[in-house]
């Protein structure tokens, strides 16, 4: 096994240089074509100063640069800092400060919202914006040797879970990506032959991690697409050219609707992937009645990578995320206790292995807090197994909203809310939603009656991801508290 995804892209590259890799809008890139631009960038942040360890941000749309930027970086030793590109004010000023990231590549749509910023920004010194900027910052003169990551190296640092209202940076290693991808090509049977479609966001774990890793060190391809469409998709898979694609639920669902209003059906694939957020019961049985095929679902996290996986061969049960991948342990135990239960009792999922992230950037407490002492990771997630081994997530040990696919974090949006003028006290919390599984709803007690529902849903918007504003608001005269004077969020829903 090689040492990093990097290693294994290149000796995907040695030995079949011409080979088709990435394909988007107009243009076919060869596995040469991506190491050769992937050089570029790495050549030019070392002749620009990076030091091994220092951070980069990738605040960028879904693009071949996307990719050749992150396999540049890790040549130039560097450390990826991912960032959802919807993200605003109060999300980007948090993780490039907390990150120290000291460049930003960004597209011409993102660079204001960065821009508005630069002046709170303490570590950032230089942000390069796709296009003549970037094409000036790749001019380089020096000779570079790329540098190939040990393994025990930092590559990631994957903002997540808000626990405390701001976001922790997860530290991925090389070790975690490289082993954790080779235990799901080993589960899916991955090879060099399998065309991939990929519209799912790059700069998180699901796109990059899972479909990108995958397609890189299986010598494989993939069709990027800037975004999920779903007439656009549906047009691709009647092409008939994808061996796979992967989504998260909500994609699935609006497949299942266009499909209802087509006439032709696209031909079998060789795997459908559903996973970030429970995929129905119904979901599946559906998208089996009408594409033929049962989609196969995974379960993962962003501190985690991949966890489980329903079988490539053998049952794919609706309602549960399979079994743990090649190599990987998980368990489930008594939530006050912490002992392991045995098949069919409820508690909390924990996971051990070499896919396990390292711990949260600057966050020695929180990072202790995470792991048992002889170092299973607790997921937060609930569940039980199955006397055959299959998990079920049941319900979720944190607040969290899950929102097609994306992760809201209740208490950063009462943070932003409880600082928007006119509100005295404020709960966010989610309801279930038939497109997106779960939307993000608010309850406010009003200092100023005149505060109406569209002014808090602008203020979110102003400083926040957009998926991340209420979709629903209700102003309230008081929040049911309990006795301990904890809002009692069940009785809001
Ligand atoms: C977009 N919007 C959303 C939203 N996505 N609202 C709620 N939930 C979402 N997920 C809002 C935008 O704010 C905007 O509203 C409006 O919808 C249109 O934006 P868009 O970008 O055009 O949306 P759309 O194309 O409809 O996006 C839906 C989607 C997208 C499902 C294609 O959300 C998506 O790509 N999700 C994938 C998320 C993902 O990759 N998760 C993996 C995490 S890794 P307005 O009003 O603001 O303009 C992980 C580990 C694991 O969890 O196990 O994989
Ligand atoms: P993130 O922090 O974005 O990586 O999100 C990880 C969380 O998504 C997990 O802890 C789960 O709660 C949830 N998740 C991922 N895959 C699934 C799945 N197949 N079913 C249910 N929940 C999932």
């Amino acid at each position: 096994m090689a040492d990093s995804i990097l290693e294994a892209f290149l000796n995907n590259c040695e030995k079949s240089p011409d080979k088709l890799c990435l394909s988007f809008e107009s243009q076919s890139l060869s596995y040469a074509a991506l190491a050769k631009r992937a050089h570029r960038f790495g050549a030019a942040l070392q002749e620009w100063g990076l030091e091994k360890g220092e951070r980069v941000a990738l605040f960028l749309e879904n693009c071949p640069d996307f990719l050749a930027a992150y396999l540049g970086i890790f040549m130039a030793g560097g450390v990826v800092v991912l960032v959802n590109t919807a993200y605003k004010q109060v999300e980007l000023r948090h993780i490039l400060n907390d990150s120290g990231a000291r460049l930003c590549f960004t597209d011409r749509e993102r660079l204001p919202e960065l821009e508005r910023l630069h002046s709170d920004l303490s570590s950032l010194e230089k942000i390069v914006m796709l296009g003549a900027t970037l094409d000036k910052f790749l001019l380089c003169e020096s000779n570079f040797a790329p540098h190939l990551p040990q393994p025990e190296e930092l590559a990631i640092i994957a903002y997540t879970s808000g626990t405390t209202g701001r976001s922790k940076g997860a530290m991925l290693l090389h070790r975690n990506l490289i082993c954790n991808v080779e235990s799901l090509r080993q589960a899916w049977g991955w090879t060099e032959n399998d065309h991939l479609l990929l519209t799912l966001p790059l700069f998180h774990a699901h796109g990059l991690m899972v479909g990108a890793h995958g397609t890189l060190t299986s010598g494989a391809s993939a069709e990027l697409k800037r975004h999920f469409n779903a007439t656009e998709v549906y047009d691709s898979l009647l092409t008939g050219q994808f061996s796979m694609f992967f989504g998260v639920p909500t994609m699935y669902t609006r497949l299942l609707s266009e499909a209802s209003q087509r006439s032709e059906k696209p031909a079998p694939l060789r795997l459908y992937v559903a996973g970030s957020a429970p995929l129905s019961a119904q979901t599946f049985e559906e998208f089996k009645e009408v594409f033929g095929q049962p989609i196969l679902e995974r379960y993962g996290m962003t501190e985690t990578i991949m966890n489980m996986t329903n079988p490539y061969e053998g049952e794919r049960r609706p309602g549960t995320v399979g079994l743990p991948f090649p190599g990987q342990e998980a368990r489930v135990v008594d939530v006050k206790t912490r002992q392991p239960l045995p098949p069919g009792m409820d508690g909390e999922i924990e996971v051990r292995g070499s896919h396990v992230f390292k711990g949260y950037w600057n966050r020695p407490q929180a990072t202790a807090e995470s792991f048992s002492v002889d170092g299973w990771f607790r997921t937060g997630d609930l569940g039980q197994m199955s006397a055959d081994g299959y998990y079920t997530i049941n319900g979720r040990a944190k607040e969290l909203i899950i929102t097609g696919g994306y992760n809201v974090y209740p208490r950063e949006v009462e943070e932003l809310l409880q600082s928007c003028p006119g509100v005295a006290e404020v709960a966010v919390y989610g309801l279930p939603d038939a497109e997106m599984g779960e939307k993000v709803a608010a309850a406010i007690v009003r200092a100023n009656l005149s505060l109406s529902e569209e002014t808090v849903i602008t203020f979110c918007k102003d400083n926040l991801a957009g998926y991340k504003k209420p979709r629903q608001v209700t102003f309230v005269e008081a929040l049911p508290r309990n006795a301990m004077g904890k809002i009692q969020k069940h009785l809001l829903r």
